[in-house]
């Protein structure tokens, strides 16, 4: 093989390497976005006629929980505990909270407190 024809097999290689390295570049965010919302489920949990439905929801830790308010008033969601409050949700605004550890969370809603839900983390 002469020098210049050795030179030029060089420049293809170093070409396709870098053609490769875009790919992978191109490819990996939105493959690892793809796996990131397999494995983080959203539960959806729709407030209405006064109620939170389904009013006990199980999820995984990591999971994400959507609070839709259908009705139309206003209303909250807001854990017994230390957690998270929703503030006022307008009618038809959603509000959503990731549940990172395991356990039992109740909660209710400010404005109406007899409106009762739980959230089991598993
Ligand atoms: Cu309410």
């Amino acid at each position: 093989m002469s020098r210049s024809s050795a030179r030029s097999l060089l420049r293809l290689l170093t070409t396709l390497l870098a053609a490769l390295s875009l790919g992978v570049l191109l490819v990996s965010p939105t493959a690892s976005a793809a796996s990131d919302s397999a494995l983080r489920a959203e539960t959806v949990v729709v407030i209405e006629g006064f109620s939170f439905v389904p009013q006990s929801v199980t999820v995984n830790a990591g999971d994400t929980v959507r609070w839709i308010n259908n009705d139309n008033t206003e209303h909250t969601t807001t854990s017994d505990g230390p957690g998270w409050d929703s503030g006022t949700l307008t009618p038809g605004t959603s509000f959503t909270h990731v549940f990172a550890t395991r356990g039992a969370f109740t909660y209710h809603c400010a404005i109406h407190p007899e409106m009762t839900g739980t959230v089991t983390v598993r």
